[in-house]
């Protein structure tokens, strides 16, 4: 070993926890367990900020949540969007749940509760920019890494939004509602949860058409969830949370320690009905 070597060695051991050079500057948190993305709460402390709806701009206002420390650096961020006829509240659940395992999340009120599929998609792009771009947590984003979400037609939004920006590195509709059935633009890894028992937004009228016409050659995913209904996303549910945690993880921190959980393919269970997709992912 040279001196030079050596000295680096001797660097690289002498970094704080947390702070180790790793092979991905994306990677936060420790590595994940089962437990860990099945966890009420994840590694961080989080806190929030209200966005009044009169400072939104092309959104309704919502709630950030986001890793209380900067010790870590900026963070990956999503955007949340409800159904039809709800509010912020209805995925609230969400914000502190996938912050505390590493990222900046906006739960959103859209601007009418009436507002349809595309109209939520311009809406969360709009968050999303407003996250980025003017609010006080801008600089713990990492504007290069997002992602968007949403229940119903929030869900249907989150594949508007992917559709016209092909930037995003996660999309996430939960039992996702949208007269669109099919999505052969998407260039954005995308999990589709749709859940057995919906009679609103029936898997085989919305999810399942929609995870089918997504490229083959993207990295998608289709979960089933069992014992389910249109409003399952509504309040915590482990089985949706481990799955976007690690999805999210994967593909807006290109973080292959959750890898594990998504490949290969989760088998059915007591939660879920059916789980389709590609292995290894490529992205
Ligand atoms: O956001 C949703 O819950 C969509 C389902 C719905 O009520 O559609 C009827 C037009
Ligand atoms: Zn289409």
């Amino acid at each position: 070993m040279t001196a030079a070597a050596a000295t680096a060695g001797l660097l690289l051991t002498g970094l704080a926890p947390g702070a180790q050079a790793a092979d991905n500057p994306y990677e936060r948190g420790p590595a994940p367990t089962n437990a860990s993305i099945e966890a009420s709460r994840g590694s961080y402390a989080t806190s929030q900020t209200s966005v009044s709806s009169l400072v939104a701009s092309g959104f309704g206002g919502g709630t950030i949540h986001y890793p209380t420390s900067t010790a870590d650096g900026t963070f990956g961020a999503v955007v949340i969007s409800p159904g039809f006829t709800a509010y912020e509240s209805s995925i609230a659940w969400l914000g502190p749940r996938l912050a505390s395992q590493g990222f900046v999340v906006f739960t959103i009120d859209t601007n009418t509760t009436l507002d349809q599929p595309d109209s939520r998609g311009r809406q969360l792009l709009a968050a999303l920019d407003y996250l980025t771009q003017r609010s006080s947590v801008r600089n713990r984003v990492d504007a290069g890494r997002l992602g968007v979400m949403g229940h119903s037609m929030g869900g249907g939004g989150s594949l508007e939004a992917a559709k016209s920006r092909t930037s995003l590195k996660a999309a996430i509709p939960l039992t996702g509602w949208n007269t669109d059935k099919t999505w052969p633009e998407l260039r954005t890894p995308t999990l589709v949860v749709g859940a057995d028992g919906d009679s609103i937004a029936p898997v085989a009228t919305h999810s399942k058409p929609f995870y089918a016409s997504l490229p083959g050659s993207l990295d998608k995913a289709y979960l089933e969830l069992r014992g389910a209904s249109h409003f399952t996303p509504n309040t915590s549910n482990t089985t949706i949370a481990k799955y976007s945690i690690s999805w999210l993880k994967r593909f807006i921190d290109n973080d292959t320690r959750y890898e594990q959980f998504l490949c290969p393919l989760p088998q059915p269970s007591l939660t879920i009905a059916e789980y389709r997709g590609n292995c290894p992912h490529t992205a």
